[in-house]
């Protein structure tokens, strides 16, 4: 499952994601069911970024199908679903997320809105929070931005009885607007190796019909912690391998003391 994948973007490109889809008959692709939930994105940083996804459930394989626009060309955009499945409510942040005022919501911002990563939307392997950053096998927008992507994925019981509390969202902005990822808004807060273009969210987008402010699913505790504003930064590990995962440990850690119960990642899935 986790083959050692160096940047065989052109390739993955080429691969839409057809293998995993065998038994994609499952929900309508375009009304919201009983076990099917639409979810629109909307661009975060003025990212141009927006779309539609549809998540369908069939017992506790969840297939998941985005359709975006307006991403960077030709780029790879890591994504997921953030969230927690232990009942609290978070939610896509708005611009006032961007609490240093830089002008660009980093994703160490947004996760206090959006929360931690639960499943890694990857093209194919492991879709753990530990491939949060696996850009090797996140999609890539075509030469026109646009993203599309399907997958069917094995959850836990837990994602399915909170699968309404769970939201996508898709990375990688391009502020010069030079269609690749630069240094141009300075480095990322999650790996000073990565540029901030390539980390910061491109759009989100919650459940239909799960309402901001609404109770999440199965809880009753509220709130994701806007006014903590500097905890929770790990939700984009992966990649850079043990440094960042030791980080992200560091950074649990520090989440499990600001009294959150939702440091540990769940419902991760087992592909
Ligand atoms: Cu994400």
């Amino acid at each position: 499952m986790t083959t050692q994948r160096t940047a065989r973007l052109t390739a993955l490109l080429a691969l839409p994601v057809a293998l995993a889809l065998s038994g994609v008959t499952t929900a309508p692709a375009t009304a919201a069911g009983e076990n099917a939930f639409q979810i629109n994105l909307n661009q975060l940083n003025d990212s141009q970024g927006k779309g539609t996804a549809m998540l369908s459930l069939n017992g506790t394989r969840l297939t998941v199908k985005i359709e975006s626009e307006g991403l960077v060309p030709g780029q790879p955009h890591a994504q997921h679903l953030h969230g927690s499945t232990d009942g609290h409510d978070f939610q896509c942040p708005d611009a006032s997320a961007d609490t240093d005022g830089d002008g660009i919501i980093n994703n160490t911002e947004a996760t206090v809105h959006y929360g931690d990563i639960n499943i890694s939307l990857t093209t194919d392997g492991d879709t753990s929070p530990d491939s949060g950053l696996a850009v090797d096998r996140m999609p890539k927008a075509d030469a026109q931005g646009k993203l599309s992507y399907e997958r069917t994925i094995p959850v836990s019981q837990d994602v399915v009885d909170h699968i309404k509390d769970l939201h996508i969202v898709q990375h990688g902005i391009d502020p010069n607007g030079n269609k690749k990822y630069d240094f141009g808004v300075g480095k990322s807060e999650l790996d000073p190796k990565l540029p901030q273009e390539a980390t910061a969210p491109a759009d989100c987008g919650i459940v239909e019909g799960a309402a901001v402010g609404s109770i999440p699913v199965g809880g009753v505790e509220t709130g994701g912690g806007t006014d903590e504003g500097n905890q929770g930064t790990w939700a984009l590990v992966g990649t850079g391998g043990l440094a960042l995962v030791a980080a992200a440990g560091a950074l649990a850690l520090g989440r499990r003391r600001h009294s959150t119960a939702c440091a540990e990642p769940t419902g991760r899935s087992a592909a």
